[in-house]
């Protein structure tokens, strides 16, 4: 069908290093399943400071950017692409505020509500756009002719 409102969508999620290291990502994977997305890639990997630049670069001027950068290398962090109907937007709004401390107050049942601990050290990831998640996910996993997917720098 060319239904785009039926259609599955992919968005990349991340698990950032405080998520991992803080044991949510069992809660945040269930909660993922929960809401009916189906987790179709998953990578657990360190990143290096080049990748998160690269990953981040529309806020490389940014005055937090450093202090960014060094957060999101600081341990591993699990890369995963949802797949359901309306996926980008659902998870964006599954996860909340960027600000974990306004979302426990607006948006208590989300995911950074749950699980962050300040601005920064916000707990998860979500793509912002069809562009982004089109860009974010060839960015971390690339498919193969036969349609296998291959991960790279994998732990
Ligand atoms: P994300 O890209 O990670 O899903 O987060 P977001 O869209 O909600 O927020 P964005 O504006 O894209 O910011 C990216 C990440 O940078 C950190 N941040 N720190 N100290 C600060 O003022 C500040 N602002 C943002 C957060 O880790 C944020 O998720
Ligand atoms: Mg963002």
């Amino acid at each position: 069908s060319a239904d785009s409102s039926t259609e599955t969508e992919r968005t990349l999620a991340i698990i950032k290093p405080d998520g991992v290291s803080g044991n949510h990502t069992n809660s945040v994977k269930e909660t993922i399943l929960n809401h009916g997305f189906k987790i179709t890639e998953e990578s657990f990997i360190q990143l290096d400071e080049d990748r998160v630049k690269s990953f981040y670069a529309e806020h490389s001027s940014r005055s937090f950017f450093p202090s960014l950068v060094e957060y999101m290398t600081s341990g591993p962090v699990l890369i995963m692409v949802l797949e359901k109907r309306n996926a980008i937007s659902d998870w964006r709004a599954l996860i909340g505020p960027t600000d974990p401390l306004k979302a426990k107050v607006t948006h208590p049942h989300s995911v950074r509500a749950i699980c962050g601990l300040n601005l920064q050290n916000n707990c998860v990831h979500g793509s912002d756009s069809p562009q982004s998640a089109a860009q974010e996910i060839s960015f971390f996993f690339k498919r193969t002719s036969s349609g296998h997917a291959s991960k790279h720098d994998e732990l």
